[in-house]
Parts: C-alpha cells; structure tokens; sequence
C-alpha cells in the first residue's frame, strides 16, 4: 500500500523528586498540594474503577496564572501532567497511566459574569455543572448541555471532552455553543479566547481546537458559553415498544409531528430498564407492563397548551397506529424528575453489578439494535448484563457489557468484534466519550492514517515535549 509502520518517538519523561514538590508548594496554598497516600486515591482511580494510575501529587491551583507556573515548571523539567475535572471519563482519559501529575481544576469554580440579553455566561473550567445549572435556573436560562454526571462534572471537563448528553439533539454540540475559552499552554502560555461573541470570523478558530483534546493540548481555565433561555413548557412522556423497529418508527413519527419542540430523544433496551429499577427502590416502571424497548421524548417550547396539543396528537396517532404498546405523560413535576432519573440512572445501575465494558458508539440508527444483538449472541451467559441504550435521535448508542470483573479474557470476546463491526459499518468508535486511554489503537477504525498524522502534528506543534495527558488519544504506532 505503500504506507510504511512508524513508531512514534516516545518523549523522556521525569518523574516527581521533593525538589519538585518544595518547588510546588512556594507559590501555591498548602491545602493545593496533596501527596498524602490517602487523599490521592480518589484522583488515581477512574469512575468505573477500571483504570488506575500511581500519581504522587495531585495540584489544585486556584487561578490561571497558577496553571500558567505549574505548566512552565513541568514542560521544562519534562513532568508529565494528568488534567482532571471531575474525573467522571468513561474512557480512561482523566487518570494517570503511569505516576503523572494530576492538575485537578477542583479549586478554579467561579462564575465571573453572565449577560442576560445575550445569554453569554463566563466562568472557570472547574464549575461543576450542576452548579451552574443551578445559577442559570435563577436567570431563566439552561445550559445547552446535561448529563447524569452533572453532579460532578466540571464544564471544562465537559469541554475537553466534547461531551454530547441529552440536550445536543436540540442545540448541538459544544462545537457551537461555546463561544470562548481561556486556556493554558504546555508551556506556560496563557491563550486568551474568552469571546462572548456569536459571530467572530478573524482567523482560525482556536478554540475548536481544545474542544474535544481530552487534555493532551492544553489546560483549560475558563469557558464561555451561550445559553439557551428557559423554555416555559416542559414534557416529557416514556413509552414502550415490542420491537426496535417501533422505537425507530416512533422516532420517525416523532421528527415529523413534535419537530420544533421536541428537545430530546432516548432509548433504552429493558435490560437497561431492569438494572436501574433494580437499583433505585424509589422509582417504578412508569408503564403498565414491562416491553422490550422505551423510548423517552422530552418537549420544550413558549407555548404550554401548544406543545401538549401537539404531543397529544402524535402520542394518538402512534398508539392507533400500533406503533407503541402504551405510554405515559409525566403529570407532575415530580413525574417529570422520575422519568429523566430512570434514563440518567443507567450507568451507575450498572456500575453497581459488576466490571462494565461500556462501547459509545455512532451508527445507523437502523443497524444500532443489531450489535446490542450480536454481542449478546456472543457473549451468552458469560455476562451478568449486555444491554443498549442511549441517545437514538443522534445516532449514538451506548452497549453495555457487565461481566463480575474486568479480566482480558472478557475484552477479547468483545473487542476487536466491535470496532470491527462499527467500522464495517462506517459508523465512530468514540460517538461522546473521547478516546482516552481505552482507544487509542482504534481510533484508526474511525479515522484515515492521514488524519491521524494530522493530528499528530497539531499535538507536536502545541506539547513537544509531550507532557500533556502522555499515552491519551493518539496511537503509539502510526502508519
Ligand atoms: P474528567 O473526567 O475529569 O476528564 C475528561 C477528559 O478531559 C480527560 O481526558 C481530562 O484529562 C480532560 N480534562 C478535564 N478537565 C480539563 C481541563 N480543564 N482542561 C483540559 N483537559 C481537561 N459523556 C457524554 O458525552 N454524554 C453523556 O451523556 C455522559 N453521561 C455520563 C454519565 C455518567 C454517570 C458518567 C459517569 C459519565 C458520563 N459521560 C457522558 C462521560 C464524561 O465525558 C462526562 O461525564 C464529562 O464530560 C466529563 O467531565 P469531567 O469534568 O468529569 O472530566
Ligand atoms: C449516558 O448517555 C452516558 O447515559 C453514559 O453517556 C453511557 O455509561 C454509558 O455507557
Ligand atoms: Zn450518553
């Protein structure tokens, strides 16, 4: 093919000497240090309990200039830096492989302004996002994006993942609602991208570069964003289907009668069901019976009895129609809180069971059941769960795999099997979740050789020393 194998040269690292710590701790406040044994232990272990780094120290600066000294010691003495927010990756990207330095954004949470014509909200990348929710609810705002880890998730995280969640159905991903970020470089350097304009064609367009980067081409200390106002009607209804091909016709159905309104779209399979009904005692199937598939359709729109009229008649036509076996209309505040806690609960349901192998996915939304089937097929009764589910209405399934522990033997059932299969398929192997540590020798499965020389290039232009987030995202060997 003529393409030759490269390897990659691998950068000489260091490792963290007292110096380095008595260094640290001259210009940053006691408690933004840690090096107990016991306090590192959240920071070295990822959510899924996966993935488990050896870090001696974890750095919390509290402003930018802070960041901008740890990154300009680091990149000359040529220590290598973890980036975390609220280390809730699914991928293994926000812990150390080997024993990096975690540069926790834990300290940097303040809001610093909010424009109510515009919409535009400036803070630090640490805000949890929950918080800021929270903060915007007062103004009659949302954030463009949610997602079950809001609780712990910083926006910068959010950022450096390019996470997608329940809402990008609607505004779109963080490509376009962020306006602005303020980010230090691997050496020091301050880039100050904090536009709070829509509109800003001077050059290239920095920012995009960071969003998505998982922390191996900067550190992220400040976002801007645009916000979407409140809407003031809000539904949401939970059906049930006997078949995926009625989820797909529902989601037809639904693009062409709810169109404006309809602000997101999930399904969930009923293993998926089973495992957070099973998990939260204070939730119930919001349906009579239990079927095969449910789907979740939010609307949000300025007309109350505009937006019910609507969902009224498409929930009338897929009933008649056969389409759905039966569905419920959330009655209540309450109801509402219900039906999105089922959907978001699924992840921690299944993190509660067992060692989940979990494949965020892009595919055609026709072929998306099939390898929820196909695993199942092959996996048989070695796991204690195979289910699928996730945001349909983008094209993004997430299949989950729980066996009783992680062991090579279970990833090899599964993988290469599905890269291969989502290749074939043209579909991506990382839809929402990132490369990081999990996928990086596949990420050719979803990008030419080309790209990735490309990328490879950006990443030596911005980190030669590669200091930021090592053995994340890109592959070792390219050909
Ligand atoms: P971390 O996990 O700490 O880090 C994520 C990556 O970004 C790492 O590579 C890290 O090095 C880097 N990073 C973090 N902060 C910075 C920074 N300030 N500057 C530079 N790099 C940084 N993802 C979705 O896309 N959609 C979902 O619906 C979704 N739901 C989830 C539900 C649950 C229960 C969980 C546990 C995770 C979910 N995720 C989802 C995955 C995850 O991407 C998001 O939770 C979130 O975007 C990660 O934010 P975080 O602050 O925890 O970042
Ligand atoms: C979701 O949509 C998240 O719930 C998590 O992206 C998906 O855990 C997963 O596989
Ligand atoms: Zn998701």
């Amino acid at each position: 093919c003529g393409s030759s194998f490269g390897l990659f040269l691998s950068h000489s690292l260091s490792s963290v000497s007292e110096e380095d710590l008595t260094h640290f701790r001259s210009f940053l406040p006691k408690s933004a240090v840690l090096t107990d044994a016991e306090d590192l232990i959240p920071f070295n272990e990822d959510w899924l309990k996966k993935y488990h780094g050896n870090s001696r120290v974890v750095l919390r600066p509290k402003t930018t200039e802070h960041v901008s000294k740890i990154l300009k010691y680091c990149n000359e003495r040529r220590l290598p830096v973890v980036p975390q927010g609220g280390n809730t990756c699914l991928v293994g990207g926000s812990v150390p492989v080997k024993d990096e330095i975690i540069l926790s954004l834990n300290s940097m949470n303040s809001i610093r302004s909010f424009d109510p014509h515009a919409g535009v909200l400036t803070c630090d990348a640490g805000c949890v996002l929950e918080n800021l929710e929270v903060f915007l609810a007062e103004k009659d705002h949302i954030m463009p994006i949610d997602l079950g880890a809001k609780g712990s998730c910083h926006i910068g995280g959010n950022v450096a993942a390019n996470a997608g969640g329940l809402r990008l159905l609607r505004y779109g991903s963080l490509h376009g609602s962020l306006l602005g970020l303020e980010v230090v470089l691997a050496d020091g350097t301050v880039l100050n991208e904090m536009s709070t304009l829509r509109k800003d064609n001077t050059g290239y367009d920095l920012k995009q570069l960071f969003i998505g980067s998982e922390g191996t081409l900067g550190v992220i200390t400040g976002v801007s964003i645009l916000t979407p106002p409140k809407s003031n009607a809000m539904n949401v209804v939970f059906l049930s289907c006997d078949s995926y091909d009625q989820v797909l016709r529902t989601l037809e159905m639904a693009k062409k009668r709810l169109g404006e309104v309809m602000s997101a779209f999930e399904f969930l399979d009923d293993d998926a069901l089973g495992s957070v009904l099973g998990h939260m005692s204070n939730l119930v199937c919001p349906v009579e019976e239990r079927r095969s598939f449910y789907v979740v359709i939010e609307t949000s729109g300025s007309n109350k009895d505009h937006d019910e009229e609507k969902l009224m008649a498409f929930l009338e036509e897929v009933m008649g129609d056969g389409i759905i076996a039966d569905g419920v209309l959330a009655q209540s505040e309450t109801q509402f809180k219900d039906i999105w806690a089922l959907r978001e609960s699924i992840s921690e349901s299944l993190n509660k069971k067992g060692a989940v192998y979990k494949y965020d996915v892009s595919l055609p939304q026709s072929r998306m059941y099939d390898l929820v089937e196909d695993i199942r097929k092959r996996v048989g009764s070695q796991s204690l769960i195979t289910c699928g589910y996730g945001h349909i209405g983008d094209g993004n399934l997430h299949l989950n795999v729980v066996f009783p522990s992680f062991e090579k033997k279970h990833e090899e059932i599964l993988e290469p099997f599905v890269y291969e299969w989502v290749s074939k398929e043209h579909g991506s192997v990382s839809a929402e979740h990132g490369i990081g540590y999990m996928k990086p020798k596949v990420l050719h499965h979803s990008k030419t050789w080309e790209s990735i020389r490309v990328m490879k290039t950006i990443k030596d232009a911005l980190d030669p020393n590669g200091i930021l987030n090592p053995w994340k995202v890109l592959p070792e060997k390219i050909q």
